[in-house]
This record gives C-alpha cells, sequence and structure tokens, in this order.
C-alpha cells in the first residue's frame, strides 16, 4: 500500500479559518460512477452511464468509468486518506445497479457486501457515513423501459431504498436520496449531454416531477426504517443581465427550472405557476404527489460552484428562453467555471429569506473547483488556486451563518481526482492527485491545507 508523508507546503497566503464551531461536520464528498470502477465485477449490471460512455463521441476522449479510480478494489486506501484529512463524515454514492442489477429483482449480494463492508471501514476511521442514493447511474435495465420518463421507475427508487437501508440502516444515520436531479434532467434528458443522452428540451420536465415522486417515496421507506433525510440539489444565485424586462424575465425562468423546481415542491409543497402548468399539461402530477414529495427533510444539500447571469435569447425561436452569459472580472476554473464566493454567501441568505422557517438545516454536500493540478519535478502538486477557492467558498459560509443562516456542514468536491462526466478524465476536482495510468494517489497541497484547517477548527472548539 502506497504511504503519503505529510510535507511541509506553503498553503498560500491563506490564515486560519473563523470558527465554526464543534458540531460543524467537515467532510468530503465522491459517487460511484466517478470513482468505483469495477464495471463488470461481482454481478453488477449495467448502468446508463456504462451504456452512454461506450457511445462513441458522447465523452471527451472516449473516456470511460470502467475502471475510473478502481476504487472497488482500493477503498481501504481511499478511506484512509480521507480519515488522514481527520473528516467527521464522508459523502459517497450506491450503484443501483451494482446492488440491483436490473433495477428491481432481488439484490445481488455481493453489491450489498460492499457497501456493507465500505461502512464498516468508514467506521473503523471514524468517519461517518454519508451516502447518496442516486448520483446519475440509473440500471440501464429501467431506462429501457423509460427511466425517469416513466413513473414507475419511483417506485422502483423506494424499493431499492427501502432495500439498502435494511441492510445499512443500523450504522448509517442520514441519507441523501439524489443528487442533483436538475442536471440529471437537464443535462440527461433535456439537452443530451450526459447518460441516457435524450434531447427533448421541455419535454424532459416528466423526468423532474418523477425523480422528486421518488424522493418522496424514498424519504417515507427511509423515515420508516429510522433514517434521517436529505436532498442535494445544484443550485446557483441567477442575475439578469439589465433590468429590461426581457431579460428580468428570462433570469425567473432560469431560476425557477434550476432552483425552484427542486426546492419549491419539496419545502412548500406547491411547484411555481409556471412548472405547475407544464407539469399538469403534460399529465404527470397525480393526486397525492404533491404530499408525498413534500416529506419532511432533516437537512437541504446545497452543491455550489458558480453564479448564473442570464439575458432573453435575441432569437426567441431558439428552444430555450434564456441565455446564459459569460461572467468576466473574476478568475475562472479550469473548467471555465467563473470564481465567485460571495454567490454562495448570496445563494444562502437568499434560500433563507425565500423559504423562511421551511428551510431545513443546510449541508454544503458539495464545493470544488477543477484545475489541471500538474505534478511537479519533485513529485507535488501546488494547487494554491484550489487553497484559495476553498477558502474563499468557506468564508462565504461562515458569512452565511453569521447572518442567520442554519449551515451544518461542508464537504469538498471531491477527495479523488475522478471521471468528470462528459469530460472525462480531463478535469481534476480532488484534493488527492489521481494517476490514472498507474493509480498512484498523491495529496495536493489542498490537501494538507484542508486537513490543518480541521485540526485547527477542533483546536479551537
Ligand atoms: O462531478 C460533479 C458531481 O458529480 C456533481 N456535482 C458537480 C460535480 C462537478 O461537475
Amino acid at each position: 500500500m502506497t504511504t503519503h508523508a505529510l510535507p511541509e507546503f506553503d498553503h498560500g497566503s491563506t490564515s486560519a479559518l473563523p470558527a465554526f464551531g464543534a458540531d460543524f461536520l467537515w467532510g468530503t464528498a465522491t459517487a460511484a460512477y466517478q470513482i468505483e470502477g469495477a464495471a463488470e465485477a461481482d454481478g453488477r449490471g449495467p448502468s446508463i452511464w456504462d451504456t452512454f460512455s461506450h457511445q462513441p463521441g458522447r465523452i471527451l476522449e472516449g473516456h470511460t468509468g470502467d475502471v475510473a479510480c478502481d476504487h472497488y478494489h482500493r477503498s481501504d486506501e481511499d478511506l484512509t486518506l480521507a480519515a488522514g484529512l481527520g473528516l467527521d463524515a464522508y459523502r459517497f454514492s450506491i450503484s443501483w445497479s451494482r446492488v440491483q442489477p436490473d433495477g428491481q429483482s432481488a439484490a445481488n449480494p455481493a453489491g450489498l457486501d460492499f457497501y456493507d463492508q465500505l461502512v464498516d471501514r468508514m467506521l473503523e476511521r471514524n468517519l461517518s457515513p454519508f451516502p447518496t442514493l442516486f448520483h446519475w447511474d440509473l440500471p440501464q435495465a429501467l431506462e429501457d423501459r423509460g427511466g425517469w420518463l416513466n413513473r414507475d421507475t419511483a417506485y422502483r427508487f423506494a424499493d431499492y431504498a427501502a432495500l439498502v437501508a435494511d441492510r445499512l440502516g443500523d450504522r448509517v444515520p442520514r441519507w441523501i436520496t439524489l443528487n442533483e436531479p436538475f442536471i440529471h434532467m437537464a443535462f440527461g434528458y433535456a439537452l443530451g449531454i450526459h447518460a441516457p443522452g435524450h434531447s427533448l428540451y421541455f419535454d424532459a420536465l416528466p423526468a423532474g416531477h418523477h425523480q422528486l415522486l421518488g424522493h418522496g417515496l424514498a424519504a417515507a421507506a427511509l423515515t420508516e426504517r429510522g433514517g434521517q433525510v436529505l436532498l442535494a440539489n445544484n443550485c446557483t444565485p441567477v442575475s439578469p443581465a439589465s433590468d429590461q424586462p426581457a431579460d428580468l424575465a428570462a433570469a425567473d425562468v432560469y431560476d425557477t427550472l434550476h432552483n425552484r423546481f427542486f426546492l419549491d415542491p419539496v419545502l412548500t409543497g406547491r411547484y411555481p405557476d409556471l412548472l405547475q402548468d407544464m407539469l399538469a399539461e403534460r399529465g404527470v402530477i397525480h393526486d397525492g404527489d404533491l404530499a408525498t414529495i413534500a416529506a419532511p427533510l432533516a437537512g437541504l444539500g446545497i452543491n455550489y460552484y458558480t453564479p448564473t447571469l442570464v439575458s432573453a435569447p435575441e432569437d426567441p425561436h431558439q428552444p430555450l428562453p434564456f441565455v446564459q452569459l459569460p461572467i468576466d472580472g473574476v478568475p475562472h476554473t479550469g473548467f471555465d467555471w467563473p470564481v465567485v464566493p460571495s454567490g454562495l454567501r448570496d445563494l444562502l441568505v437568499g434560500l433563507r429569506e425565500r423559504y423562511g422557517t421551511n428551510l431545513p438545516p443546510i449541508y454544503l454536500t458539495e464545493n470544488g473547483c477543477s484545475y489541471p493540478d500538474p505534478v511537479q519535478a519533485d513529485g507535488q502538486i501546488r494547487d494554491h488556486e484550489r487553497i484559495t477557492f476553498l477558502d474563499g467558498h468557506l468564508r462565504a459560509v461562515h458569512e452565511a451563518i453569521a447572518e442567520g443562516v442554519d449551515v451544518r456542514g461542508y464537504f469538498v468536491w471531491s477527495l479523488l481526482d475522478n471521471f468528470e462526466w462528459a469530460h472525462g478524465y480531463t478535469q481534476r476536482f480532488g484534493l488527492v492527485h489521481v494517476d490514472f495510468d498507474t493509480q498512484l494517489r498523491t495529496p495536493k497541497a489542498s490537501y494538507h491545507w484542508y486537513a490543518n484547517q480541521i485540526r485547527a477548527q477542533r483546536a479551537g472548539v
């Protein structure tokens, strides 16, 4: 096994963070298809990402998640790296088709055993397991029956949630049902950028409603089994490009789709009017659905990366009624995403203003950035831009807390460099560098910075 010495690093110009308090959870996050590999091991069935990534032209450089970080065979080393950060919690996801190869029949015992042992390995290292049940890797067999466009998938998801909770629930306190249902609907069903690769534009909306229904049904199954339930949404503060009515309207539509679609029904039991009308037109809302979706949450997961600037389209005939504009005058990540830590403060304070007492405690379930992160001649990776990014965003979280928002935890995306969906292995988000030829793990400077910050927080409380 590789050992990881902790050399002295220049951590850039950041100073100690303000105190977040003894109960604040420090974590990192990963997802099954992005790290596990072992795509055909021990009875795992294919997921939509196995199918999609093998279709020519879908993924940059033809990459697939067949091997990824080979975490399936290296989980001991990876969890030791997580523990070396001094984390309280480790967010990971469960591959549905490893547990139920066809998404609906009896469990695959080897699949459940893997996660059972993974949870034990976390507990041995004092890491609280924070699983996500669905991080976009739908069993292909369910996609063959319509995927999330088919209402039945919501019921299959609740059965799968119950099955996993029956096995792991004695050791898992909190469950995240879905990861970023907006991104899954928009990229997977509306725009064809992600699996399953449909380009349905507004006809993708049922995939949003059915995911929410699956969340609500799974929440009931998990609660019955004594679990606490969260949902992890990708959220962005949205600004109009000008005060012109057309830009204001475009920004409002974008905010409704990206943020309110997956928050309003969960927190208030109602869809925004625009969505209620579009979903009703498509006949997808059944009696009782909204009550199921509005099941009480123990916490809301927020994944934040960047704000969004929106204008009305110049061509009114284009399929989408908004255009996303570049944000200039700020640094950009390797993905060319604008780095705007104050957007996180604005988002959190804005959520509290919008949802008031309906807003449950918030966990930042993802925040992070990709950079090229070259390995230098001395073998080290001095990712000072990532340190600056994390430092700035943690200070923004602290500002929001000081303004009264109840934020209970922060998870860096990601522990490891991994398979970044349509961009394959070209975007590195990890605190730990992965050489995808040799599988060598090397902690970056940001890993040591994060470990030091967590240590300092503990020493100060
Ligand atoms: O890698 C993804 C993750 O799977 C979901 N949230 C955004 C990350 C970076 O794109």
